[in-house]
């Protein structure tokens, strides 16, 4: 219920949440509600890919490429690309010569699957490894999922929703969403203010215990310090694994999925009875982290000279988090300034919504907010909200631009930087820090000091009137497009 839009009261009241943590079909069939409930089709041009976006200060407007070959001329160019949006395709040699089926997660097909009498390999182990696994242990006739790092996963303990809470939801709902704007994920759940290294050591682990009976994202909530002090994130660490070797009953594959790193360090990750799967006679579990895939070949997977022949090969390899999404954009700014260079050591932005030398153009939850730490429908409102009363504002000075300026950027990426360095996850690669893609800048790219934090600042930059934003130019209709439509590369030259 608190992953949802609260924008409109009757929005929220009408919609039937049937289960703690929705299915993809769910979300899919909100998202369509709200659409047609709002008539936002009509603003919407489906199927369409932007390839291009460059600024021009002669219009003081964007040109706006698509693969339809049209050029659209807007004055505000906003980027609501998603988080996790760009996806990892591996760098694993062979992949294009397996005759099977090839998925990828990140990409699943419209239409069901069905794995039915198939031998099925999945590659990964994180949140979607994890979550498909289970399902295609359902119908497979074998599944071999093969990981490379072990990966900590809490129980989803998904369930139907209890009409009490369903009920109590409504009835306050404009209490708890303001409630949960003043906490550090706008998340409402029961947090705990101590830190475990004070607790003793049977509390610590009752609270876990609670926690893991409860199920989700907040196993780790119970206590200040299990994301600051190692001392206490090993022993959520231990508890875990011990949780793990007591459900998988092969010794051998219960040490093997036994993670070795910090707890959190990268996104946790909720499932519905992966660990469970090994104990069925057709899953396996293949090591390809001390043993590498060596290729993929037009049967199979290729590991230690041998070849394991499968149908279907499903890739679960994750995303070009956070800035993926932004760059596989040909975007240029002032001067053509474009974004992949002035973003060469990691994101730069003000707020995670502006960058300077960019003007006019605004992120929905981009790089440098705290975005996928935290409840992301109501993040993505609030990035809506503020550049949109942003827009008014400038529009109200009688001004055509606004840009954040040099220094205003500098000291947010400075401050960005700065929060990170406290968190254990600083300490592990992952998508938050790049560290899953070869050769990304290792920059922390979410902001991590927590929503509170985040939204003062928002509001303080607002009430000072627009601190840290140059505004310039006269109010001026935005000129038509070229008539002829032009290629990316056209307009280069
Ligand atoms: P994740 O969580 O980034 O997981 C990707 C997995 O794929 C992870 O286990 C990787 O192992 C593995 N991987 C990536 N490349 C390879 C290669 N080349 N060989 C073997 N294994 C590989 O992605 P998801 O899509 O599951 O989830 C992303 C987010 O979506 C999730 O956190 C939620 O917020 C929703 P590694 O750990 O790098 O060794």
């Amino acid at each position: 219920m608190q992953y949802s839009y609260q924008f409109d009261e009757e929005l929220q009241q009408e919609w039937d949440w049937p289960e703690r943590y929705s299915p993809q079909p769910e979300i899919l069939r909100y998202a369509r509600h709200v659409a047609d409930r709002f008539d936002l089709r009509r603003d919407i041009q489906f199927d369409t890919r932007v390839q291009a976006a460059h600024y021009d200060d002669a219009t003081q407007a964007w040109d706006v490429t698509t693969d339809d070959g049209k050029v659209t001329r807007a004055r505000y160019f906003v980027l609501a690309v998603g988080c996790l949006s760009s996806f990892n395709k591996p760098d694993i040699p062979g992949l294009e010569d397996f005759e099977g089926n090839t998925y990828f997660t990140a990409q699943w097909p419209h239409e069901p699957v069905n794995f039915t009498g198939q031998d099925v390999a999945v590659i990964g182990t994180g949140s979607t490894a994890m979550q498909s696994s289970p399902e295609i242990a359902k119908q497979a006739k074998s599944l071999t999922v093969c990981q490379r790092t072990a990966n900590y996963s809490i129980p989803a303990q998904n369930r139907p929703q209890d009409p009490e809470y369903v009920a109590y939801v409504r009835k306050n709902y404009p209490e708890l969403r303001a409630e949960a704007k003043t906490l550090y994920g706008g998340l409402l759940d029961d947090f705990g203010e101590v830190r475990a290294v004070d607790t003793p050591r049977e509390e610590v682990e009752a609270e876990l215990e609670q926690r893991w009976k409860k199920g989700g994202l907040t196993f780790l909530g119970g206590f200040s310090d299990m994301l600051y002090d190692e001392r206490a994130n090993v022993i959520a660490a231990e508890f875990v694994k011990a949780k793990i070797r007591s459900i998988v009953k092969d010794p051998e594959t219960a040490e093997l999925l036994c993670p070795r790193n910090i707890i959190g360090g990268k996104r946790l990750c909720v499932d519905n009875g992966f660990f469970q799967i090994f104990n069925l006679p057709h899953v396996s579990l293949m090591d390809v982290g001390s043993k590498p895939i060596e290729r993929i070949t037009p049967r199979g997977i290729l590991r230690g000279g041998t070849e394991h022949r499968f149908d279907s090969i499903v890739y679960a390899t994750g995303f070009d988090a956070i800035t993926g999404s932004y760059l596989r954009i040909d975007i240029r700014g002032r001067d053509g300034l474009k974004l992949k260079d002035h973003w060469d050591a990691g994101p730069r932005t003000f707020l995670g919504m502006t960058v300077s030398g960019f003007p006019n153009m605004f992120m929905v939850t981009g790089p440098g907010s705290p975005s996928v730490l935290t409840n992301m429908l109501p993040s993505i409102e609030l990035s809506v909200e503020w550049l949109t009363d942003a827009i008014a504002a400038l529009r109200k000075a009688g001004k055509t631009t606004m840009e954040a300026t040099p220094e205003a950027e500098a000291s947010w990426v400075a401050h960005v930087n700065e929060v990170a360095q406290g968190s254990l996850r600083s300490k592990v690669k992952s998508w938050y820090n790049g560290g899953n893609i070869p050769g990304k800048p290792s920059v922390f790219m979410p902001y991590i000091g927590g929503l509170p934090a985040y939204l003062e600042k928002c509001n303080e930059v607002v009430a000072a009137g627009y601190r840290g934003f140059k505004m310039t130019g006269a109010p001026r209709p935005v000129a038509p497009p070229p008539q002829n439509p032009v290629t990316a590369e056209e307009q280069t030259t």
